[in-house]
C-alpha cells in the first residue's frame, strides 16, 4: 500500500493552521480600510457564498481538539459536528487528524477493546461469521482506494430559506486513502442466501436520536442489485494509520462516489434483509427530491408535491482554497488561484475559472490524478491586471457531463448543495 499520507504532517498542518488566523486577522484590518468604489466583476450573478466581508468558506465556531485530531472548528458538541478548516485542503488528501467529524447519536464509544470487538455478519446468510480485526488484516486481500468522503449536508449555511440543521461551511468534507478489505469477500464468506434485498450497516454509538424519530439506533442499507457494493471496502486505515477513534476505529465503510451517511463508523454489524429496511434513518432522514440535483422548491414541498428518495452519489463540485477572501494581491504581479474538484458520478474532466464573477470562463489545469473518487487538485494562474475587488468562481465538469451552474440547491434538508463558489479578491497597487 502506498503511503500516500497526509502531505502535511501534524506539526506542519498546526503551524499552517496558526498563519492562517494570522493572515485573516491582517487581512480584515487591510480589507476594512480599502474597498475601492470601482469593483470589476461585481453586482454580476447572484452569489451564495460570498462575496462578503466575512469569509465564509467555513463555518462559524471554535477551534477544539478532540482526541487524537488537531484544533477543528466546533459547530456542536452533542452529537459531534466538526469542521475542516480550509487550510487543510490545499493538498487533496487530507490527514486524518483534521477530518471533520460527524456522528448522528450522542453516546460515541470512547474505547474499543480489541480482545472482545468483532464484525458480525448476520440476518439471511448461510453461514453468520464474528470477524476480529486480526482476521481481517490477516485473512483477506488488503485493497486501498482513494476517495472523498462528504456529508450530504455540507454547505448548508448556504440555503436560502435556512434549513435547520448543522450549518457547515465547505469543510465537512475529506479525501484520505482508504485501504481495507473488500465488502463484497467478506459476504461471500458468509454467503448471501436467496430472497434478499439489502444490506444494512450498523456501528456501535447509541443515543435516543431526535425526539420521537425512532432513531435511537444509526443504521444504513444499501440495495444488494446497488452496483456500488462492488467498490466498497470495509477500511481499518486511512492514510496509512488507524482511523481515529472519532472517525470510525477500528474498521468504518468506505461508500465510494456515495454521500458519508452510508460510509458507517465503528462498523460492527452487517445484516443481509429480505425486506427493505424501513428504519428512520433510511425512509425518513437523508431522503432528496426524487432529481439528480436533489432540488425542489419550499412551496413544492409545502403544497406536498414533490416525491422523495434516499440520497446516494455526490453531485460535482469545486472549491477555491487559496487565495482565500483576506488576501490583498499586487496587481501585474502573477497569482496561483488553486483548489480542489469532485464527483460521485465520474471522474472530474474540467475545471474552469472566472475573475469576474462568472462572466467569462478559462480552462484551469489539473493536478494530479489519484483516482476518480478523490479530490482532484486544479491550479490557474493570473494576473490580476490593476488593483481593485475582483470576484473569482470555480466551476467543474464531470465524466457524466454533469456541469456546475448558478442555480442554488434547495431541499427540506439542507443536502446537494453544488452551487457555483464565488470568491473575492483584492488587488493592490504594487511597489
Ligand atoms: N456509526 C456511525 N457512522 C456514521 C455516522 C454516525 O452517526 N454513526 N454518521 C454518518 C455521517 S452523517 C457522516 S457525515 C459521517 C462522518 O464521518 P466522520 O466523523 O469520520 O467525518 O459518518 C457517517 N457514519
Ligand atoms: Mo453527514
Amino acid at each position: 500500500m502506498s503511503d500516500s499520507s497526509s502531505p502535511l504532517t501534524r506539526r506542519a498542518a498546526l503551524s499552517l493552521l496558526g498563519a492562517t488566523g494570522v493572515a485573516l486577522a491582517l487581512g480584515r484590518a487591510a480589507q476594512a480600510q480599502e474597498m475601492p468604489t470601482s469593483a470589476p466583476g461585481q453586482g454580476t450573478a447572484p452569489s451564495f457564498s460570498g462575496p462578503g466581508p466575512l469569509d465564509t468558506w467555513n463555518g462559524l465556531g471554535p477551534l477544539i481538539a478532540l482526541p487524537q485530531k488537531v484544533p477543528l472548528i466546533r459547530l456542536v458538541d452533542r452529537p459531534l459536528l466538526y469542521e475542516t478548516p480550509r487550510a487543510y485542503f490545499q493538498s487533496p488528501l487530507t490527514p486524518a487528524s483534521a477530518f471533520f467529524v460527524r456522528s448522528n447519536l450522542a453516546i460515541f464509544p470512547t474505547d474499543i477493546d480489541l480482545n472482545t470487538w468483532r464484525l458480525k455478519i448476520e440476518g439471511n446468510v448461510r453461514t453468520p461469521q464474528a470477524f476480529s480485526l486480526a482476521q481481517l488484516t490477516g485473512e483477506f486481500e488488503a485493497v486501498s482506494v482513494n476517495a472523498v468522503m462528504q456529508c450530504t449536508g455540507n454547505s448548508r449555511s448556504r440555503f436560502q430559506p435556512r434549513r435547520p440543521g448543522g450549518q457547515w461551511g465547505n469543510g465537512a468534507m475529506g479525501c484520505a486513502t482508504w485501504t481495507g478489505v473488500r465488502l463484497r469477500d467478506l459476504l461471500q464468506k458468509a454467503g448471501v442466501k436467496s430472497g434478499s434485498v439489502q444490506v444494512q450497516f450498523q456501528g456501535l454509538d447509541q443515543g435516543p436520536g431526535a425526539p420521537g424519530s425512532g432513531g435511537a439506533e444509526y443504521k444504513k442499507s444499501l440495495n444488494l442489485s446497488d452496483a456500488v457494493l462492488d467498490e466498497c471496502i470495509v477500511a481499518y486505515a486511512m492514510n496509512g494509520q488507524p482511523l481515529p477513534l472519532v472517525n470510525g476505529f477500528p474498521v468504518r465503510l468506505v461508500v465510494p462516489g456515495y454521500f458519508a451517511t452510508y460510509w458507517m463508523k465503528t462498523l460492527s454489524f452487517i445484516r443481509i434483509l429480505t425486506k427493505p429496511d424501513d428504519n428512520f434513518w433510511m425512509v425518513t432522514a437523508y431522503q432528496q427530491p426524487d432529481n439528480l440535483k436533489g432540488t425542489t422548491t419550499p412551496e413544492a414541498v409545502k403544497a406536498k408535491k414533490v416525491k422523495f428518495r434516499p440520497v446516494g452519489s455526490m453531485p460535482v463540485r469545486s472549491f477555491i482554497v487559496t487565495p482565500d477572501d483576506t488576501v490583498k494581491a499586487p496587481a501585474g504581479l502573477p497569482l496561483n488561484i488553486q483548489g480542489l474538484a469532485l464527483s460521485g458520478r465520474g471522474a472530474v474532466t474540467k475545471v474552469e475559472v472566472s475573475t469576474d464573477g462568472g462572466k467569462t470562463w478559462k480552462a484551469a489545469r489539473l493536478g494530479e490524478n489519484l483516482g476518480k473518487y478523490a479530490f482532484r487538485p486544479w491550479t490557474f494562474a493570473w494576473t490580476p491586471p490593476k488593483p481593485g475587488r475582483y470576484t473569482l468562481a470555480v466551476r467543474a465538469t464531470d465524466a457524466s457531463g454533469a456541469v456546475q451552474t448558478d442555480q442554488p440547491i434547495w431541499n427540506p434538508s439542507g443536502y446537494l448543495w453544488n452551487t457555483i463558489e464565488r470568491q473575492t479578491l483584492t488587488v493592490g497597487q504594487s511597489g
